[in-house]
């Protein structure tokens, strides 16, 4: 009976340190060097190729190491055993900081101050209170929720966007189809936290950015994402950044990961770009959290934070 580690773009000797220092005693495989590929009963991956996971006969739980899961949930071969995702404060606070971050960057103009410094010029711009500027969060989950109460803690006035009807005290809700052309006009500051399915792939486009508040102290709206790039059409973004409809973006994600180096995005006005580093999966402290959940599920408890295979997330 062993644990299998899959992890595509990221170094698995951290992981399985992480994991042998916490449970000495488990039989640890890695991809590529799968001894008994029958023996399998958990696999801890990110972005596995497609069909992988198919060639463990006894695998009886999927772990995904971040806490996104469309790289799970578009491979046609999938198992089907549950799959759990990452839900745990060391991943959601790394989230919330660089939300914070990127918000007061826009808000408190961190780019034009950057900019008058290497021209050794002496500027104070006029500053709008945080009171003043909206915040919308398309996404109210997990990273979402949390990233609203600290932005919300700072003063913004902040509302969140999900599928399903939310209430959270100072944060206005909105939910569905209906709710978003009214959250999108109150809207200065968007943050994309959405998870990437059938039903949010290329939402972020130009009609979208077209319904964001047009007259608000940032003169213009800003968008921000770090939830994945299949959200947003690069094209409208990067369009919208050179005429203006976009006063600022700051983007971790990208449909092609590495952004390629001929992607216009690359000198678009106003733009920052992180290389997917928002929220990075950390070893040990995710390691613990899996095997928790491991040994939840082998005293016979149940697993937590189960992916619903219907809605992709
Ligand atoms: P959750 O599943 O907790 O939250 C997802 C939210 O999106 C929920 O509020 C859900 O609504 C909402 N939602 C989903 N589909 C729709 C829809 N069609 N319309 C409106 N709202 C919708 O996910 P997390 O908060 O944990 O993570 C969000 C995403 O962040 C991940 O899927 C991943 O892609 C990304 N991520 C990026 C990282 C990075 O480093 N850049 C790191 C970690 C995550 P409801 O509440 O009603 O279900
Ligand atoms: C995640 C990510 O989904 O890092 O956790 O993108």
């Amino acid at each position: 009976m062993s644990i299998v580690v899959a992890v595509k773009g990221w170094s698995p000797e951290h992981w399985i340190t992480a994991l042998r220092d916490h449970s000495p005693a488990r039989a640890i495989e890695v991809m590529g060097a799968v001894r008994d590929p029958g023996k399998v009963r958990y696999a801890l991956v990110w972005k596995p190729e497609p069909g992988y996971l198919r060639t463990f006969p006894g695998l009886e739980v999927i772990f995904s190491l971040g806490a996104g899961v469309d790289h799970l949930t578009t491979d046609p071969d999938l198992p089907d055993v549950p799959v759990v995702r990452i839900v745990d404060p060391d991943l959601t606070m790394r989230m919330t900081e660089w939300v914070v971050l990127q918000v007061l960057l826009h808000h408190r103009q961190q780019r034009a101050y950057d900019a008058f410094q290497a021209q050794h010029r002496w500027n104070g711009l006029r500053q709008w209170a945080a009171r003043d500027v909206r915040v919308g969060i398309m996404g109210l989950g997990v990273l979402g929720l949390d990233s609203a109460r600290a932005l919300t803690h700072l003063g913004f006035d902040v509302a969140g966007w999900s599928r399903g009807p939310k209430e959270e005290p100072g944060i206005a809700c909105y939910h569905g189809e209906a709710g978003l052309q009214p959250f999108l006009a109150r809207t200065d500051i968007l943050v994309v936290l959405l998870p990437l399915t059938d039903g949010t792939r290329g939402l972020i486009d130009a009609t979208l950015i077209g319904r964001l508040a047009q007259y608000g102290p940032l003169g213009g709206p800003v968008l921000i994402n770090a939830g994945r790039g299949g959200l947003q059409n690069e094209a409208d973004v990067d369009a919208a950044l050179r005429d203006g409809r976009l006063r600022a973006a700051s983007l971790d994600v990208f449909a092609v990961e590495p952004l390629p180096a001929e992607s216009p995005l690359w000198t678009a006005p106003n733009l920052v770009i992180t290389p997917h580093v928002a929220a990075e999966s950390d070893p040990v402290a995710l390691s613990a959290y899996v095997l928790g959940q491991i040994e939840a599920y082998e005293r016979g408890e149940p697993l937590a934070h189960v992916v619903d295979r219907a809605r992709e997330y």
